[in-house]
């Protein structure tokens, strides 16, 4: 049996381990990103470390996250970003440059390399054929302070593409259909690995808008074959040496495979509150609609915002609705203002807005209350656009232009063509290499450079060794599919507070429970109980550290997404899994439980908590690697480094 793409690379980059499923493997890493608001913790780490020069090939600090400096904490980061930058010969991407993910296509991914990235959606470089993980930021910093990672060695999904789009269905509907399909957890512990003619029929701006939302999937990554539309792409953004073709030996063995003909799909649509709750445009109806933005890291590419602009040509945006746009970077925007397209938008009654994340983490453009907001993002979980009571639904680009023309959710398949809507073929471009935001790092020696660090950065809390008894309160019980933004909300108003874990923590899951922090500092050691893919969404660490710093010891769910299972045993918090999914409905709320021989428990795949009150024991799985093991004894990856400096 041949190999898959997704193992070939991991195959040249394995330093440690056995490429099997479920076994843990060390890989070296080419390339990794940070952005602003991952980033700060990610920059304290590694000053914690004493790194010197970073170990990667490359390494990019992107500001695209919280770019409204409304006060002096926002930029303050910056700042302390752009000086650790400089100090470990790190690039800086300057607030204004665009989206990590969108720059980092156009600049910098490369087929065959490996990239690490402090955000969840770090996979859309799988769309230029790379293994790109999104992982928290401690990880990140060990990356570059090593130049390896560690992690469980994944499955892999094979998606088998066949037909081509029609007109009015793109990228974002393949994603939607695959997200119908395989669920928010469906790709939890696997690649997404995707094959098939089909695929010379998809850009790679269409790949990246794939492999984007495979983090939505809970998918460790996302790749696509390197191919003619891959080289073309890398030579119109002035790089096209580092072309190289790659695919899966055509008899490669997938663990599941999908199959999809994409002459069949139609305009999809997320519905609230979930990236899986998919029905057709056409299912859904002509719901009226408020508010819509085109643009975040998953849909802002040139070819996105042409079509945009071709649906918009000429027209005007409906008096009731809103439309905000936000282009994936500057060189895209600068092509839009130089070929015209601009002005097609800006005439129709859109508002462009800065080339970064924005309404999509919630940093402005919060919908009316109760409204109906149609996105091009990824993510619509309740409350992340900053207004709780509002509807949001995730479309294409073709769909939400279409729909703030005509004022409700519209089906351009079914209706374009009679309201005298057209979309054109968009060709790939040539685009000047523009590194006008870009700062390169000059330095050779880390000593030279000082750090800058504003009053509102504080230390990231460490935790202690395991002790050998551990006790707390149940604080929290929470149902399914919990998300990081539930547990550390993000908008405008908390984002400048993400170097500051003391006072972030006062708001840890606020949204679905408000006296959850004061309950927590009352009861000193607590334990949040979860249900199935507790942690989906956001790499987000913050989600453990502000647990932490509010004193939590266990997590118990039934089940943990990838990366915020990772951050909690980083962080020294024990993650453990119900053995039998009915004691979630045993364990109350104010249940105090005992872990005895704690350090000697959890060397075994199954530990023994008592409720100290009633005496019921409960049987938790503790899956962890010998890594794991080692950094949860030690009380977190940081301090297990310091005991061990050359460990794995
Ligand atoms: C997101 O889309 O949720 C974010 C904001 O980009 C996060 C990172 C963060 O919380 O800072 C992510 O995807 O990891
Ligand atoms: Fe930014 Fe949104 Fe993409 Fe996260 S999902 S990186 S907030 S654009």
């Amino acid at each position: 049996m041949g190999n898959t793409l997704a193992y070939k690379i991991l195959e040249t980059h394995l330093i440690d381990g056995k490429l099997n499923p479920g076994e843990e493997i060390s890989i070296r890493i080419d390339q990794t990103l940070t952005q602003d608001s991952t980033g700060t913790m990610v920059y304290l780490q590694l000053e914690a470390m004493d790194a010197g020069m970073a170990k990667t090939e490359l390494s990019v600090a992107y500001i695209d996250h919280n770019t409204l400096q409304t006060g002096f904490e926002n930029a303050d980061d910056h700042a302390f970003i752009e000086s650790v930058a400089k100090r470990h010969g790190i690039l800086f991407s300057k607030p204004g440059g665009g989206i990590c993910h969108q720059l980092h296509l156009e600049n910098f991914g490369a087929p065959g390399k490996t990239l690490l990235g402090s955000d969840s959606h770090t996979p859309t470089g799988g769309g230029l054929g790379m293994i790109a993980i999104g992982a928290g930021g401690l990880d990140v910093a060990v990356a570059m302070a090593k130049g390896f990672y560690s992690l469980t060695v994944p499955k892999v999904i094979g998606v088998h593409l066949t037909g081509a789009l029609r007109p009015w269905v793109s990228a974002k509907d393949v994603i939607l259909h695959v997200l119908k399909e395989l669920s928010v957890k469906g790709g939890v512990g696997r690649i997404v690995e995707y094959s098939g003619e089909g695929v010379a029929a998809l850009s790679v701006t269409d790949r990246a808008t794939i492999a984007n939302m495979g983090a939505e999937l809970g998918a460790t990554a996302s790749v696509f074959p390197s191919d003619e539309n891959t080289k073309a792409f890398l030579e119109s953004q002035g790089r096209g040496e580092q072309y190289m073709p790659m695919a899966a030996d055509a008899d490669a063995a997938y663990d599941e495979t999908l199959r999809v003909n994409l002459s069949d799909l139609e305009p999809l649509a997320a519905m609230p509150h979930s990236p899986d709750n998919v029905k057709s445009v056409s299912e859904i109806g002509p719901i009226k609609v408020d508010q819509v933005a085109i643009g975040s890291c998953t849909n802002s590419s040139y070819a996105d915002l042409m079509k945009t602009a071709a649906i918009l040509r000429g027209r005007r945006v409906h008096e009731e609705v809103s439309l905000v746009i936000s282009p994936g970077s500057a060189k895209i925007l600068s092509k839009l203002a130089n070929n015209g397209a601009l002005s097609s938008l800006i005439d129709a009654g859109a508002r462009i807005i800065e080339n970064a994340c924005g309404p999509c983490i919630g940093m402005g453009q919060s919908p009316k209350s109760g409204a109906v907001s149609l996105r091009t993002f990824n993510r619509n979980f309740r409350g992340r656009s900053g207004t709780l009571d509002a509807d949001v639904y995730l479309v294409s680009p073709e769909t939400a232009a279409i729909s703030a023309v005509v004022g409700t959710l519209t089906d351009g398949m079914a209706e374009g063509s009679e309201r005298g809507f057209f979309i054109p073929e968009i060709k790939p471009e040539r685009f000047e290499r523009n590194d006008h935001f870009i700062v390169f790092s000059k330095e050779t020696n880390s000593d030279n450079t000082p750090v800058t660090m504003g009053p509102n950065i504080k230390p990231f809390p460490r935790n202690t060794a395991l002790a050998d008894t551990v006790e707390g309160r149940v604080v929290l019980r929470a149902g399914d599919n919990i998300t990081t933004d539930d547990i550390m909300p993000s908008d405008s108003r908390l984002l400048p507070y993400r170097s500051n874990i003391p006072y972030l923590s006062n708001f840890c899951f606020e949204k679905i429970d408000s006296g959850f922090a004061a309950r927590a500092k009352d009861a000193g050691k607590g334990i949040i109980v979860g249900g199935e893919n507790y942690g989906q969404g956001s790499s987000r660490e913050h989600a453990a550290l502000a647990p932490l710093w509010l004193g939590i010891k266990f997590v118990i769910a039934k089940s943990f997404a990838r990366i915020h299972r990772s951050n909690l045993i980083n962080s020294g918090i024990l993650p453990l899994l119900f053995e039998n999914h009915e004691d979630y409905d045993r364990l109350r709320a104010g249940a105090n439980l005992v872990m005895k021989d704690a350090r000697t428990q959890i060397r075994r795949p199954i530990v023994t908590l008592t409720d100290t009150d009633t005496g019921r024991e409960y049987r938790l799985l503790a899956n962890f690697s010998d890594l794991e093991r080692r950094m949860l004894l030690a009380g977190g990856k940081i301090n297990m480094m310091k005991e061990t400096p050359q460990t794995k």
